[in-house]
C-alpha cells in the first residue's frame, strides 16, 4: 500500500513500513458482519496489490467497542494468524482509533481498516489535479482523527521522537500539536484550492448551459461497467479495467440521440460503506455531475439477485446523500451477455422498469437511447413567458433551444409558449406569465 502525503499510513505504524513492496503484503481478513461475506474486501485488497491468506468472520450485529471482534474471537484469530504467514490484518469496517490500537496490541501485527484500503486505492488511481486534491483531503481527515492514537502508541513502543525540553509537555504531546496544526493548515489550503477549481467548473457549467445541451450522468457501483457503457454509446476511449475504482476523474463526451445532442459524464464508482471522508471530499464534484437531466444507474446484472439489490441500494443511498435523489433515473442492467434465459426472465420480472443492455456486445443500447430521449422529453416543462421587447438576447436564446416559437406581440412585450428543460425554465422564471416558471 502506498504512503500518504504526510508520510504514514494506518498500518505502517507498528511494523516495518512497506519496504516489503506491494505484492509482498499478505493480509488476513476479518469481519464482524450480521450477514454476507468478505469477498468484496478481498477484491479491494487485490486492487490495492495485497494478497489474501485467510479470513475470519464473526456473526454479530455491532462490532465489539474495544476490539472490533469479541475477545474470544480475537484469541481464535491469534491462533489462526500463527498458522499463516500473514503480515497484516485487514478489517471490513472502519475501525475507531481505539479498536485499531487494541487489536494491534493483541495481535502483534499491523491492522488496516476498510477506509484506509479504499483511500489507498483512490490515491493510486487519482490522475487529475482535482482528483488528487480530493483524495489528499480525505486522507488527511482520516489521519487527523488518528494522530493522538498514533503518537501515544509509538511512545509506548519507545519510538516517540525525542523533542523534549523545558516547557514541553512530553515529546509525544508536542509532536501531536505540531502535526495537528500542519494537518489543519494543509486541510484549509486544500479546501481553498478545491473551491477555486469548483468556481472554474461553475464557469464551465454556465457555458454548457448556454450551449443548451442536456446532460446524462452515469452512476453506479464500482466495476458495474459505466466507463465501458460511455465508450459504447459515445465512441469515447475511457480506460476500462476489471478492478475497483478504476475511474476517479469524470469524463464527458457528446452523445447523439434522435437528432439531439447530450453531454454524457462518467463518474467515480460507489461501494457499500463508502468512507464518509470520500463522500465529503468528492461530494461537490458528484453533486455537480449528478445534477444531470437524467441519471443512468448502471448495475452489474451478472451478480446474484441478492447482491444486485444490495449494490443498487448502496448507490441509491449515496445519490440521496449528495442531493441527487430526486433526479430522473433509469436503471440500466448491464452485462446481459453473461446471463442465461432464466435469469433474463427473472430480471424482467423483478425490475420491469429497467433496461437490459450489454456494453460489450451492444445489445439493448438502442432501446436505452430511446429511453434516455423519452426520459428527457418528460423533464421538459411547458412555460409561457412574457419577454420585454428590450430583451432581444433572451428571445434569440429561446429560439436556439426550442426552435420555432409560438409567439404573440402584446403591449407589454412578446408572449411566448415554449417547452424548456427544467434548468432553463427556472432561469427564465422572472418572465413567467403563467406562474409555472
Ligand atoms: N461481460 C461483460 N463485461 C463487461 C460489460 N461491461 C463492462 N464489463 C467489464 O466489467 C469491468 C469493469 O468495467 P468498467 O467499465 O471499468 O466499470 P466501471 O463501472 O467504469 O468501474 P469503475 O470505474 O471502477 O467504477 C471490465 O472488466 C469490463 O470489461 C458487459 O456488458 N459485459
Ligand atoms: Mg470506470
Amino acid at each position: 500500500m502506498q504512503r500518504t502525503r504526510n508520510g504514514r499510513t494506518a498500518h505502517s505504524r507498528s511494523a516495518p513500513p512497506p519496504a516489503l513492496g506491494r505484492a509482498k503484503q499478505r493480509a488476513f481478513c476479518i469481519g464482524a458482519l450480521p450477514s454476507g461475506d468478505l469477498a468484496e474486501l478481498g477484491e479491494l485488497l487485490r486492487t490495492a496489490g495485497v494478497a489474501v491468506v485467510g479470513e475470519l468472520v464473526q456473526r454479530r450485529d455491532e462490532p465489539h467497542p474495544n476490539l472490533y471482534l469479541g475477545p474470544g474471537k480475537v484469541a481464535e484469530l491469534k491462533e489462526l494468524l500463527a498458522a499463516t504467514d500473514a503480515n497484516l490484518v485487514a478489517c471490513d469496517d472502519e475501525l475507531t482509533p481505539r479498536q485499531e490500537r487494541n487489536l494491534e496490541k493483541e495481535l502483534g501485527l499491523p491492522v488496516i481498516d476498510r477506509t484506509a484500503i479504499i483511500l489507498d486505492i483512490f490515491a493510486g488511481h487519482a490522475h487529475s489535479a482535482d482528483g488528487k486534491l480530493q483524495v489528499e483531503l480525505a486522507q488527511l481527515e482520516y489521519n487527523m482523527a488518528r494522530m493522538r492514537g498514533l503518537w501515544t502508541h509509538l511512545e509506548r513502543l519507545g519510538a516517540g521522537r525525542g523533542v523534549g525540553g523545558i516547557g514541553t509537555r512530553g515529546p509525544g504531546e508536542s509532536q501531536i500539536e505540531t502535526d495537528r496544526r500542519l494537518a489543519r493548515d494543509r486541510i484549509s489550503a486544500l479546501r481553498r484550492k478545491l473551491e477555486h477549481v469548483r468556481s472554474n467548473r461553475a464557469v464551465m457549467r454556465a457555458e454548457r448551459e448556454r450551449a443548451h445541451l442536456p446532460t446524462v450522468a452515469l452512476a453506479g457501483y464500482t466495476n458495474a461497467g459505466k466507463s465501458t457503457l460511455l465508450n459504447a454509446l459515445t465512441g469515447a476511449e475511457v480506460g476500462v479495467r476489471d478492478r475497483l475504482f478504476h475511474t476517479l476523474d469524470p469524463t464527458t463526451r457528446t452523445l447523439r440521440l434522435q437528432g439531439r445532442a447530450y453531454l454524457m459524464t462518467d463518474t467515480v464508482g460507489f461501494i457499500r460503506k463508502l468512507p464518509h471522508q470520500l463522500v465529503d471530499a468528492f461530494g461537490a464534484t458528484l453533486e455537480e455531475t449528478l445534477r444531470a437531466d437524467v441519471i443512468l444507474h448502471v448495475v452489474d446484472a451478472g451478480v446474484p439477485e441478492e447482491e444486485l439489490v444490495e449494490m443498487t441500494r448502496a448507490v441509491d443511498d449515496v445519490l440521496e446523500e449528495v442531493g441527487a435523489g430526486d433526479r430522473p433515473r433509469i436503471l440500466v442492467l448491464n452485462k446481459a451477455d453473461l446471463l442465461d434465459e432464466d435469469r433474463r426472465h427473472e430480471l424482467a420480472f423483478r425490475h420491469p422498469e429497467a433496461v437490459l443492455v450489454s456494453a460489450v456486445t451492444g445489445e439493448g443500447l438502442d432501446a436505452l437511447g430511446d429511453r434516455v430521449a423519452t426520459e428527457f422529453e418528460r423533464t421538459l416543462r411547458d412555460v409561457e413567458l412574457l419577454v420585454p421587447f428590450s430583451d432581444g438576447a433572451t428571445l434569440s436564446e429561446l429560439h436556439d433551444v426550442a426552435g420555432d416559437l409560438e409567439r404573440e406581440d402584446t403591449a407589454e412585450g412578446v408572449r411566448v409558449n415554449v417547452r424548456l428543460p427544467a434548468v432553463m425554465a427556472d432561469r427564465f422564471g422572472r418572465y413567467a406569465a403563467n406562474g409555472a416558471g
